[in-house]
Order: structure tokens, then sequence, then C-alpha cells
């Protein structure tokens, strides 16, 4: 096993974050949810069950995105500030902050929920980063 120094990490990290959310951004569900461990627990918008599992993490996000049926929207979530920890174990806590942009065909893109994002990285037995947890926190209370 390579010994890779915390340069290496943050910017796998970095990577790891661009592709999945961009993964979210452009709908592609079962790519988003691969991203995470099968036993997974995901919980993005608070007072909401967690979905846990792969195919729940699936089943939510179609859920909550039918709400944009009829509402044809260009959602970006931004990540910045992440604030990396590696532990003992292997796995790391990454504390991040997010930003969801939202753009329709008029008017200016309106930038919401402003959100604190806590996950614990693994690597998974291929050797790529896979989310064991993921509890997205908002500034602003429903
Ligand atoms: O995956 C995320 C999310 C996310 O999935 C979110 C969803 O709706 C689906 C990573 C980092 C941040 C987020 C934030 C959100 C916001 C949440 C609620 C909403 O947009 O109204």
């Amino acid at each position: 096993m390579p010994t890779r120094s915390f340069t290496d990490l943050y910017v796998e990290v970095q990577q790891f974050y661009a592709r999945q959310m961009r993964q979210l951004d452009e709908r592609k569900l079962e790519a988003y949810a691969e991203t995470f461990t099968d036993d997974a627990e995901f919980g993005h918008t608070p007072g909401r069950e967690p979905a846990r599992t792969r195919a729940g993490i699936v089943a939510d996000l179609r859920e909550f995105h039918k709400k944009f049926e009829n509402d044809p929207v260009q959602r970006r979530h931004w990540f910045n500030m992440i604030d990396l920890e590696p532990q003992d174990d292997g796995s790391m806590r990454s504390t991040c902050y997010a930003l969801v942009v939202t753009t329709r065909t008029a008017g200016a893109p309106t930038i919401a929920p402003s959100c604190v994002v806590n996950d614990v990285i693994v690597r998974g037995e291929d050797g790529n980063l896979l989310l064991k947890s993921r509890r997205v926190d908002h500034d602003q209370p429903f």
C-alpha cells in the first residue's frame, strides 16, 4: 500500500467531490449512489429520515427531485472549505461548506440552501474513495 501525503489525500478528495457532485447535478442518481458504501447513511434535509443503502439513496433522491418535474431547473452543488481529518482507522472525516445554486431559464440564479456537509470517507476494496455517511446541515432552519 503506497503511503499518501496529506496533500495527495486532499487532492483526491477534491476530485472525488467534483465528480460526485456533477453526477448529482446531472441527475445521474445511480452513479451518485455508487459513490457511497452499500450500508451508507445519507441525510440531506433536516427533519427528513436519512436514506440508507445505495438503493435507498436512489429512491430518496428520485422522490426529492419530483418537485422539479414541472419546474425545469439546473441545480449545482458548490463545495468549498474542505476540512479533512484523517482518522487512526484509515477513514477520514471531512467537513465542508456547500451552496446549492439553482438556475431557471429566466431570472437570476438563487443560492440556497447554504449547508455544512459532514462526511465519513473510507476506501473501498478497489482502492476508490466511498462515503460511509453524509449528513448535510442547513444554516437556515425550515
Ligand atoms: O448531496 C448533497 C446535497 C444534497 O443532495 C441536497 C439535496 O437537497 C438533495 C451534498 C451536499 C449538499 C447537499 C444539499 C442538498 C440540499 C437539499 C435540500 C434542498 O435543496 O432544498
